[in-house]
């Protein structure tokens, strides 16, 4: 299983606010525009556009997209950390986000040509306690 990838959400100022989902997988950075921003709570479901892939290069971009050129606004970052993919089919991506603001398990489900969902579900799965008390040795 892969671990310490990272994702990102920036906040885009274009023609409309949105916020830009982006995962690292496969080499590039996965990526959604989510009109509404990300859940931060369990029970909102949030529309999530996939737009291109961009690249690794564009990792922590903050900065100003010129006028007439596609995004032209303002970018900052509002959130990133790293996440567990725990499981990925064509159209369902379950990951484990751990970041500042987006932290658990998230869904994202792909209804209808670009169109998915994003939320954040319970974490029911309850495994990986800790059985043998804290291993913490300082
Ligand atoms: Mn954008």
């Amino acid at each position: 299983m892969a671990r310490g990838l990272r994702f990102m959400v920036q906040e885009h100022h274009a023609t409309r606010l949105h916020w830009d989902f982006r995962l690292e997988l496969d080499g590039v950075l996965k990526s959604w525009a989510v009109p509404k921003g990300p859940p931060t709570e369990t029970g909102v479901k949030r529309l999530a556009v996939q737009v291109e892939d961009h690249p690794l290069s564009y990792w922590g971009f903050e900065g100003t997209i010129p006028e007439g050129e596609y995004g032209a606004g303002s970018v900052k970052v509002w959130d990133k950390g790293t996440y567990v993919l725990k499981l990925r089919e064509p159209r369902k991506y379950h990951v484990l986000l751990k970041g500042k603001k987006l932290k658990g398990d998230y869904r994202l489900i792909n209804f209808k040509d670009r169109n998915w969902l994003m939320y954040k579900v319970d974490s029911i799965e309850g495994p990986a306690k800790d059985s043998s008390g804290s291993k913490s040795r300082s």
